[in-house]
């Protein structure tokens, strides 16, 4: 089945809201194509700015994390009432960046998934393994432990709705890259995995993308491949580059 192409954009924490402004501004004629889904993901300042400035064009907004609960104590905190009121579609949960330095297990990002759907918000969930499970030969049942419980309880209509991320740890920030049948053997596995979970169809309809410093040099190779749908794109979303990859 032909499923949309979705490219998008994490820019992490990088962009004042006037840069994010003038950013945008820079990519708008190089990310232009009506055949994929264009996102950025931005920091939560920039949001509001970047959603006036997308206004008129084919780019989609995206957040890059959110808390559980609507309102209340929570410092710090920014909530999915408050993305969709200003104006955001898609939300990233999961990176390995909130896993890792900021402790976000799996009961939390399960949680965020469902409270992302609730709040009509489509998730970009990511998942991937370190080098020392890639070496040890164990990525594939880590792969499938982290998807089994970042899902649980969540119907196969929303799935038919997510949008999964297979990011490689060992491939964040690194400049190294999974080559294009490593990243097709786990996206393919993810497949399967949600054919297995749910039914054929689900499986058929949810996207998966590869991120993990794709760029304008390998874009083409890894979105040739079945099982990616798209990207999760770091450095290179905040370059020209990004165009050549929407149009890859
Ligand atoms: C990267 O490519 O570095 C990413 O982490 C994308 O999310």
């Amino acid at each position: 089945m032909a499923r949309r192409r979705i490219i998008a954009g994490n820019w992490k924490m990088n962009k004042t809201p006037s840069e994010a402004v003038a950013l945008v501004a820079e990519l708008k004629d190089l990310v232009k194509n009506d055949a994929v889904d264009v996102v950025y993901c931005v920091p939560a300042i920039d949001i509001v700015p970047v959603a006036e400035a997308v206004k008129g064009t084919n780019v989609h907004v995206g957040a890059e994390n959110f808390y559980i609960v609507d309102n209340g104590a929570f410092t710090g905190e920014i909530s999915a009432p408050m993305l969709k009121d200003a104006g955001v579609e898609y939300v990233i949960i999961g990176h390995s960046e909130r896993r890792d330095i900021f402790g976000e297990n799996d009961i939390l990002i399960n949680q965020k998934v469902k409270k992302a759907f609730a709040s009509g918000l489509t998730p970009i969930l990511c998942c991937g393994e370190s080098l020392a499970l890639r070496k040890a030969d164990t990525y594939k049942e880590w792969i499938e432990r982290q998807i089994t419980w970042d899902l649980d309880g969540v119907t196969a209509d929303q799935v038919k709705k997510l949008v999964i991320a297979y990011e490689p740890i060992w491939a964040i920030g690194t400049g190294e890259t999974a080559t294009a049948d490593q990243a097709e053997e786990v996206c393919g596995l993810i497949r399967k995995l949600i054919a297995k979970l749910y039914d054929q169809a689900t499986a058929d309809e949810v996207r998966i993308q590869y991120g993990g410093s794709m760029n304008a040099g390998n874009a083409a190779e890894l979105l040739s491949k079945e099982n990616i749908d798209g990207g999760l794109i770091g450095g290179a979303s905040l370059k020209p580059d990004f165009g050549k990859i929407v149009n890859a």
